[in-house]
């Protein structure tokens, strides 16, 4: 059965201060995504917090704010069969040590905190996540 869904992709600041967003762009291409909606914003650190909220008793959070709000950065909804999952495969593990060949962190990911991208983690919030950026 066909389970065509859509995701929120992230190119974080590290990799948008590197101008990777066509290299990234095309990675998602290749694997047959569709990149339906698409901007390139700058957020506040107050922003960062209500994304991140999940985080928020997480010694890093602060940090992750901080990294977050400091730069451009590209904010994408993803369309596929099974998106969610096949965007978290493609982006590779979280600390780009561990991540696999062939993943966007492998490639272009420098440290666990400036790993290149954010991918949501569930259909769920992959709609909350959306709405978030995407709302008119
Ligand atoms: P994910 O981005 O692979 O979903 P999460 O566990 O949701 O990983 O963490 C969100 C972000 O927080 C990560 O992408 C990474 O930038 C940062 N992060 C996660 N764990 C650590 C850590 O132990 N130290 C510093 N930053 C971290
Ligand atoms: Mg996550």
């Amino acid at each position: 059965m066909s389970n065509k869904e859509v995701t929120l992709s992230i190119i974080k600041p590290d990799a948008v201060e590197r101008d990777l967003n066509n290299e990234i762009k095309e990675m998602f291409k290749n694997k047959g995504f569709q990149i339906v909606k698409e901007k390139k914003i700058q957020i506040e650190k107050s922003e960062a917090e209500k994304f991140y909220k999940i985080h928020e008793t997480k010694p890093f959070f602060n940090d992750l704010c901080t990294y977050l709000s400091s730069g451009p950065i590209v904010v994408m909804v993803l369309e596929k069969e099974n998106a969610v999952l096949a965007n978290r495969q493609l982006m590779g593990a979280t600390n780009p040590k561990d991540a696999e060949e062939g993943t966007i962190r492998k490639k272009y990911g420098i440290s666990i905190d400036k790993n290149s991208v954010h991918g949501s983690d569930s259909a769920e919030n992959a709609k909350i996540e959306i709405d978030f950026f995407f709302k008119d």
